[in-house]
């Protein structure tokens, strides 16, 4: 995600035995927001078409892709399905499980944040 830095803020100051402002440049930066991976986790009993499902309904995957990525968590136990913000993120991963809960699968799903 892009960020803007802030303007550098005008700190003003008035020198001893003057009624003259000066003002000064602060150079202010600011961090780039911290980012989330939504990583699934492989189990034994979730189908893999469910899988695929969620992948492409939530992680806005086509078919292929979500194919690749399911294939990719059941060979190595998890995988990276998309990254974002902390909020969306945790969205996310509420999403999947509710969806999982729903369809009686023990598929689980959480959020890391990346660095
Ligand atoms: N291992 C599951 C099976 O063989 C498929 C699966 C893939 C389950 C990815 C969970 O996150 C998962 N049916």
């Amino acid at each position: 995600m892009a960020t803007t830095p802030k303007p550098p803020e005008l700190t003003p100051k008035t020198p001893a035995g003057g009624d003259s402002v000066v003002l000064e440049r602060k150079t202010q930066r600011v961090e780039p927001p911290k980012m989330y991976q939504v990583v699934l986790l492989n189990d034994d009993f979730t189908p893999m078409e469910f899988v695929v499902m969620v992948i492409q309904e939530f992680f806005s995957k086509d078919r292929e892709a979500a194919t690749q990525i399911m294939l990719k968590i059941h060979l190595d136990g998890k995988g990276v399905c998309g990254v974002y913000s902390r909020d969306v993120a945790a969205t996310k991963v509420d999403q999947v499980l509710d969806a999982a809960k729903q369809a009686g699968h023990p598929l689980q799903c959480v959020s890391e944040p990346i660095e």
